[in-house]
């Protein structure tokens, strides 16, 4: 081990091609980390990771429809942003009966993703399943049902009542399904987004400074190493399965470093203690080195966010006329956003 330690530490092509029993060192070397479940302070490297962490069985469909979409827009001047929205989970038991869950409805996501379209974008909605969905977002189950009426012989038809707010958003869901310029991406566990993550981030590396990555979904730093995951529904008599939460490797440094490293990267910072808002976003930014970093606390999250920079950081605040009237602090996002992204464009 230490013979291959060596080899590993100072030969870091991962290619066969390069020298054979390195490439063979690399790969015990991997071996024995992740199954001696490295844990403590360092989480294992992000290899490591999805070494250990097998690609979903739709990965290669999902895949392939994000390729097409980012290549269809790689020649015209459209701009593609990658929306992640939602919350991942953690499954307990690989026969999942329950799970560790992050908060997240998909408000953030789904109405950011309205407005990026509304501009003239092409948006990947990459969302936890269920979560909130652009346009359909307004309405609930009942409220559609209820513009449906039963009329003569057993046939429906649409109540001639004007929703007020249902014609513009059909409008606008209408234009952006015509186009094309949405592509829905669901997931549901953590790893299956990190391994959707890495793919998309990858197709829209030919799109150079025309991709923007929006990472407005709830990531869970911990997960259960998959060879320590009970089988089945762990069972409450007797002493409680001993389960350990492990770190999940920040995934943003490769994305940012190699993945897509032209792109404009925003990510977002969940606190609960404002008072750490601004510092934790900055150490983001000093370690992944992404363009901005969107932060906010959670009970106040519709009403004010912090747009942190390497150089500086600004507050989004919401009036209580805007709120009374029905903004979203979305909209003032996105248009900040947007006027970042043209200037990085036009600079890169
Ligand atoms: C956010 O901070 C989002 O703004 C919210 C939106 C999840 C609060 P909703 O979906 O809520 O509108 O109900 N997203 C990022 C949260 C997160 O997990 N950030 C990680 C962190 O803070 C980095 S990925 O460490």
């Amino acid at each position: 081990t230490l013979c291959f330690y060596v080899l590993y530490l100072y030969f870091p092509f991962d290619s066969v091609l390069f020298h054979p029993i390195v490439y063979l060192g690399r790969k015990l070397l991997l071996l024995y980390r992740v199954n001696r479940n490295v844990t403590g302070m360092n989480p294992i490297s992000w290899e490591e990771f999805f070494s250990s962490n097998l690609a979903p069985k739709d990965l290669d469909c999902k895949k392939k429809s994000i390729e097409l979409f980012c290549k269809k827009f790689s020649s015209s001047k459209t701009n593609v942003v990658l929306v992640t929205s939602g919350g991942t989970t953690v499954p307990l038991e690989h026969n999942t009966v329950r799970f560790v869950d992050n908060f997240s409805a998909g408000t953030r996501g789904s109405a950011s993703a309205e407005y990026f379209l509304k501009a003239g974008y092409a948006v990947i909605f990459m969302h936890r399943h269920k979560s909130l969905e652009p346009f359909t977002r307004h309405f609930t189950g009942d409220e559609i049902l209820d513009c449906l009426l039963i009329a003569e012989k057993d046939t429906i038809e649409v109540a001639s009542m004007k929703v007020p707010k249902l014609l513009p958003v059909l409008k606008e869901r209408r234009e952006a399904l015509d186009s094309g310029r949405l592509l829905m991406v669901p997931f549901t566990h953590l790893t299956e987004y990190l391994w959707l993550l890495r793919v998309s981030s990858e197709a829209m590396g030919a799109l150079g400074s025309r991709a923007m990555l929006y990472l407005a979904a709830a990531v869970s730093d911990f997960y259960i190493p998959t060879d320590q995951m009970p089988e089945h529904k762990m069972q409450s008599s007797g002493s409680p399965p001993a389960i350990s939460l492990h770190l999940v490797p920040k995934i943003l440094r490769p994305l940012v470093a190699e993945w897509v490293p032209n792109a404009f990267v925003v990510s977002f910072k969940l606190e609960t203690d404002p008072n750490l808002l601004v510092k934790k976003s900055q150490e983001a930014l000093k370690n992944y080195k992404h363009k901005l970093v969107i932060a906010n606390e959670l009970h106040s999250r519709k009403s004010k966010v912090i747009l942190v920079t390497s150089e500086n950081h600004r507050e989004i605040v919401m009036t209580k006329e805007e709120l009374d009237a029905g903004l979203e602090i979305e909209h003032h996002i996105i248009s900040e956003l947007l006027s970042l992204h043209s200037l990085f464009i036009s600079s890169n």
